[in-house]
């Protein structure tokens, strides 16, 4: 079954026609599901819910960070945000039912690694990574940062769910320990590259720093080179 069919399907289990109908706006048209198609790219078939899964969080930390007491956006994906299309408690509760759903799938996902797939997801989106980021991003808006702090803020906000997808495809795939840690290599380096990218896209980081780009660019390339299993859909997201 294909991504988009598994979302489906699992959506069409909750019962509350406003809940439904928001997870169902959140999610369709849905973005790039670049951290899904990186975890499927290691894990193939096998990785299908957790994939939906690292969807679904995903898609939780953009419809809360759109909220009036966080980023307060109008727009996503071209279309109204969810509190503005639905309700600002609507938006609330459909982010958390789309994080506690998250676990429940991967906790019915039958795989034998189900439980180290909920600690490493679990850890990589609390207290001292995602939700850090995400305080400490809103803690600095308006204020200039230096370098240092930037980068600890994108790797904490967007490399940790990038690296947690490409991990999860990993363990699920049982690699070795050196090939998990490629790819976890991988993942922080990737998702650095890919805030970077997107602060200069939306002008809040000057194109100098598109400077940056380039050995971070080398180092992904070069961890790619260091896998056994050569992973074009990581070499075209590069
Ligand atoms: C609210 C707990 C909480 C966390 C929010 C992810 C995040 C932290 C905030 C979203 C805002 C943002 C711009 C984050 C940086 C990561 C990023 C570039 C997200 C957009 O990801 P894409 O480009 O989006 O994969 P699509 O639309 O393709 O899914």
């Amino acid at each position: 079954m294909h991504i988009e069919e598994r979302i489906k399907s699992i959506l069409s289990t909750i019962e509350n026609p406003t809940l439904y109908k928001a997870c169902h706006y959140a999610l369709f048209p849905g973005g790039k599901r670049l951290r899904p198609k990186m975890l499927l790219s290691i894990a193939g078939n096998a990785g299908l819910d957790i994939a939906v899964a690292i969807e679904f969080i995903h898609t939780y930390t953009l419809i809360h960070d759109d909220l009036p007491a966080m980023d307060n956006d109008d727009f996503r994906r071209g279309k109204l945000t969810l509190h503005k299309a639905f309700s600002e408690s609507t938006a609330i509760l459909t982010g958390d039912l789309l994080l506690t759903l998250a676990f429940q799938v991967i906790s019915e996902s039958g795989l034998s690694c189900a439980l180290e797939l909920i600690r490493v997801i679990s850890k990589n989106i609390g207290a001292n990574h995602l939700l850090q980021g995400q305080l400490l991003d809103l803690a600095s808006k308006g204020s200039h940062i230096p370098w240092e702090t930037y980068q600890t803020i994108a790797i904490k906000k967007t490399a940790d769910l990038f690296t947690t997808a490409l991990v999860c495809g990993a363990l699920i795939k049982n690699l070795p320990e050196d090939q998990v840690s490629i790819y976890k290599e991988f993942g922080q380096t990737f998702g650095l590259l890919y805030q970077i990218k997107d602060d200069i896209e939306d002008k809040d980081l000057s194109s100098t720093h598109q400077e940056s780009n380039l050995p971070l660019k080398i180092r992904a390339t070069s961890l790619l080179s260091k896998l056994s299993t050569p992973n074009i859909f990581l070499a075209e997201c590069l």
